[in-house]
Protein backbone atom coordinates (compact mmCIF):
# COMPACT_ATOMS: atom_id res chain seq x y z
CA UNK A 1 0.00 0.00 0.00
CA UNK A 2 1.96 2.83 -1.41
CA UNK A 3 1.17 6.70 0.07
CA UNK A 4 2.36 9.96 -2.10
CA UNK A 5 4.72 12.01 -0.08
CA UNK A 6 5.50 9.22 2.01
CA UNK A 7 8.16 11.19 4.59
CA UNK A 8 10.52 8.01 4.39
CA UNK A 9 10.60 8.29 0.35
CA UNK A 10 10.98 12.07 1.32
CA UNK A 11 13.67 11.69 3.47
CA UNK A 12 15.55 9.68 2.02
CA UNK A 13 15.50 11.58 -1.57
CA UNK A 14 16.95 14.50 1.05
CA UNK A 15 19.69 12.09 2.28
CA UNK A 16 21.12 11.14 -0.87
CA UNK A 17 20.72 14.00 -2.63
CA UNK A 18 23.02 15.95 -0.23
CA UNK A 19 25.12 12.44 0.10
CA UNK A 20 25.47 12.53 -3.81
CA UNK A 21 26.14 15.78 -4.76
CA UNK A 22 28.63 15.41 -1.16
CA UNK A 23 30.76 12.23 -3.39
CA UNK A 24 30.34 14.29 -6.54
CA UNK A 25 32.18 16.85 -5.42
CA UNK A 26 34.47 15.12 -2.80
CA UNK A 27 35.66 13.24 -6.33
CA UNK A 28 35.44 15.95 -9.02
CA UNK A 29 37.37 18.59 -6.29
CA UNK A 30 40.07 16.38 -5.62
CA UNK A 31 40.27 15.01 -9.63
CA UNK A 32 40.79 18.76 -10.68
CA UNK A 33 43.06 19.79 -7.66
CA UNK A 34 45.53 16.47 -8.45
CA UNK A 35 45.43 18.06 -12.33
CA UNK A 36 46.05 20.86 -11.20
CA UNK A 37 49.43 20.11 -9.05
CA UNK A 38 50.65 17.84 -12.18
CA UNK A 39 49.84 20.69 -15.05
CA UNK A 40 50.76 23.50 -13.51
CA UNK A 41 53.74 22.78 -11.14
CA UNK A 42 56.46 24.89 -10.57
CA UNK A 43 58.93 23.44 -13.40
CA UNK A 44 56.41 23.31 -16.19
CA UNK A 45 54.56 26.74 -15.50
CA UNK A 46 57.06 28.89 -13.63
CA UNK A 47 55.22 31.73 -14.02
CA UNK A 48 51.32 32.13 -12.93
CA UNK A 49 48.61 33.15 -14.84
CA UNK A 50 46.53 36.20 -13.00
CA UNK A 51 42.41 34.55 -13.47
CA UNK A 52 40.97 37.58 -11.40
CA UNK A 53 38.63 40.07 -13.12
CA UNK A 54 37.06 37.11 -14.99
CA UNK A 55 32.76 37.75 -15.08
CA UNK A 56 31.98 34.48 -16.42
CA UNK A 57 33.85 32.00 -13.88
CA UNK A 58 32.82 34.42 -11.38
CA UNK A 59 29.31 34.12 -12.35
CA UNK A 60 29.41 30.22 -12.57
CA UNK A 61 31.14 29.90 -9.32
CA UNK A 62 28.32 31.68 -7.66
CA UNK A 63 25.04 30.44 -9.72
CA UNK A 64 26.26 26.74 -9.60
CA UNK A 65 27.08 26.27 -6.00
CA UNK A 66 23.65 28.92 -5.16
CA UNK A 67 21.27 25.95 -6.61
CA UNK A 68 22.63 23.07 -5.64
CA UNK A 69 22.18 24.58 -1.89
CA UNK A 70 18.80 25.94 -2.55
CA UNK A 71 17.89 22.26 -4.02
CA UNK A 72 19.06 20.49 -1.22
CA UNK A 73 16.94 22.95 1.24
CA UNK A 74 13.86 22.38 -1.04
CA UNK A 75 14.68 18.65 -1.09
CA UNK A 76 15.09 18.76 3.05
CA UNK A 77 12.61 21.61 3.48
CA UNK A 78 9.57 18.77 1.90
CA UNK A 79 11.19 16.14 3.89
CA UNK A 80 10.31 18.26 6.88
CA UNK A 81 6.80 19.34 6.15
CA UNK A 82 5.99 15.77 5.09
CA UNK A 83 7.17 14.58 8.69
CA UNK A 84 5.34 17.53 10.10
CA UNK A 85 2.18 17.36 8.16
CA UNK A 86 -0.48 14.26 9.79
CA UNK A 87 -2.43 13.46 7.07
CA UNK A 88 -6.50 13.33 7.49
CA UNK A 89 -7.36 10.30 8.93
CA UNK A 90 -4.75 9.49 10.94
CA UNK A 91 -5.17 7.11 14.13
CA UNK A 92 -4.04 8.74 17.20
CA UNK A 93 -1.94 6.83 20.06
CA UNK A 94 -0.81 8.58 23.01
CA UNK A 95 2.76 7.54 24.31
CA UNK A 96 4.15 8.36 27.37
CA UNK A 97 7.53 7.90 28.02
CA UNK A 98 9.29 7.02 31.53
CA UNK A 99 12.39 5.84 33.24
CA UNK A 100 12.66 3.11 31.47
CA UNK A 101 10.07 2.56 29.18
CA UNK A 102 7.21 3.27 26.80
CA UNK A 103 3.79 2.75 27.88
CA UNK A 104 0.85 3.36 24.65
CA UNK A 105 -2.38 3.96 24.97
CA UNK A 106 -5.22 2.78 21.97
CA UNK A 107 -8.18 5.09 20.74
CA UNK A 108 -10.00 2.48 23.49
CA UNK A 109 -7.64 2.68 26.28
CA UNK A 110 -6.42 0.06 26.08
CA UNK A 111 -2.96 -0.11 27.47
CA UNK A 112 1.04 -1.98 26.23
CA UNK A 113 3.87 -1.78 27.31
CA UNK A 114 6.69 -1.55 25.29
CA UNK A 115 4.63 -3.08 21.93
CA UNK A 116 2.93 -1.31 19.55
CA UNK A 117 0.75 -2.30 17.71
CA UNK A 118 -0.97 -0.65 15.04
CA UNK A 119 -2.87 -1.96 11.91
CA UNK A 120 -1.55 -1.64 8.38
CA UNK A 121 -2.79 1.32 6.14
CA UNK A 122 -4.15 3.79 8.23
CA UNK A 123 -1.44 7.03 8.85
CA UNK A 124 -0.53 6.81 12.76
CA UNK A 125 0.00 10.12 14.88
CA UNK A 126 2.01 9.27 17.98
CA UNK A 127 1.38 12.05 20.59
CA UNK A 128 4.04 12.11 23.06
CA UNK A 129 4.70 13.38 26.85
CA UNK A 130 7.33 12.08 29.33
CA UNK A 131 6.19 11.54 33.25
CA UNK A 132 9.97 12.36 34.40
CA UNK A 133 13.20 13.20 32.33
CA UNK A 134 13.72 13.68 28.55
CA UNK A 135 13.34 10.40 26.35
CA UNK A 136 12.72 10.48 22.74
CA UNK A 137 10.89 8.27 20.53
CA UNK A 138 13.19 6.84 17.56
CA UNK A 139 11.48 4.36 15.12
CA UNK A 140 14.28 4.29 12.10
CA UNK A 141 12.10 2.21 9.74
CA UNK A 142 10.04 5.05 9.69
CA UNK A 143 12.53 8.25 9.82
CA UNK A 144 10.60 9.04 13.07
CA UNK A 145 12.52 10.32 16.08
CA UNK A 146 11.04 12.91 18.07
CA UNK A 147 11.57 14.09 22.13
CA UNK A 148 9.54 13.42 24.91
CA UNK A 149 9.11 16.04 27.30
CA UNK A 150 7.52 16.28 30.97
CA UNK A 151 4.62 19.08 30.49
CA UNK A 152 4.83 18.89 27.12
CA UNK A 153 2.81 17.42 24.17
CA UNK A 154 4.98 16.07 21.10
CA UNK A 155 3.66 14.89 17.73
CA UNK A 156 5.37 12.49 15.06
CA UNK A 157 3.06 10.28 12.34
CA UNK A 158 4.05 7.77 10.24
CA UNK A 159 2.36 5.91 7.30
CA UNK A 160 2.47 1.53 8.46
CA UNK A 161 2.80 0.66 4.62
CA UNK A 162 3.82 -3.29 5.20
CA UNK A 163 3.17 -5.94 7.49
CA UNK A 164 6.00 -6.42 9.98
CA UNK A 165 7.78 -6.21 12.84
CA UNK A 166 9.87 -3.23 13.60
CA UNK A 167 12.42 -1.46 16.23
CA UNK A 168 12.62 1.48 18.24
CA UNK A 169 14.42 2.81 20.78
CA UNK A 170 15.23 5.92 23.36
CA UNK A 171 17.76 7.90 22.09
CA UNK A 172 18.17 10.55 24.70
CA UNK A 173 20.14 9.54 27.66
CA UNK A 174 17.93 9.15 30.34
CA UNK A 175 19.26 7.13 33.30
CA UNK A 176 20.92 3.48 34.29
CA UNK A 177 17.91 1.93 32.63
CA UNK A 178 18.33 4.01 29.12
CA UNK A 179 19.74 1.17 26.76
CA UNK A 180 16.68 -1.20 28.07
CA UNK A 181 14.01 1.37 27.14
CA UNK A 182 13.50 0.02 23.31
CA UNK A 183 10.73 -2.28 21.93
CA UNK A 184 9.21 -3.53 19.23
CA UNK A 185 6.13 -2.05 16.60
CA UNK A 186 4.07 -4.88 15.53
CA UNK A 187 2.13 -3.62 12.33
CA UNK A 188 -0.78 -6.20 11.84
CA UNK A 189 -3.64 -6.40 9.43
CA UNK A 190 -6.77 -4.88 10.46
CA UNK A 191 -8.70 -7.84 11.79
CA UNK A 192 -5.23 -9.06 13.95
CA UNK A 193 -5.69 -5.46 15.27
CA UNK A 194 -9.33 -4.81 15.80
CA UNK A 195 -8.78 -8.52 17.97
CA UNK A 196 -6.01 -7.22 19.65
CA UNK A 197 -7.96 -3.97 20.45
CA UNK A 198 -10.50 -6.52 22.53
CA UNK A 199 -8.02 -8.41 23.99
CA UNK A 200 -7.40 -7.94 27.72
CA UNK A 201 -4.08 -7.19 28.91
CA UNK A 202 -2.65 -10.13 30.12
CA UNK A 203 -0.05 -8.57 32.92
CU1 LIG B 1 14.54 7.18 27.87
Amino acid sequence: MPMENNPVELVDRAFYFILGFSFLFLFAITAVMIWFVIRYRRSRNPVPSDVRGNVWLEIAWTVIPTLIALAMFVSGWQAYTGLRTVPDGAMEIKVYAQMFSWIFVYPNDKETENELVVPVGTPIKITLTSEDVLHSFYLPSFRVKIDAVKGMTTYAWFYPDKVGDFVFHCTEFCGTGHSSMDGALHIVSVDAYETFLEEEVDE
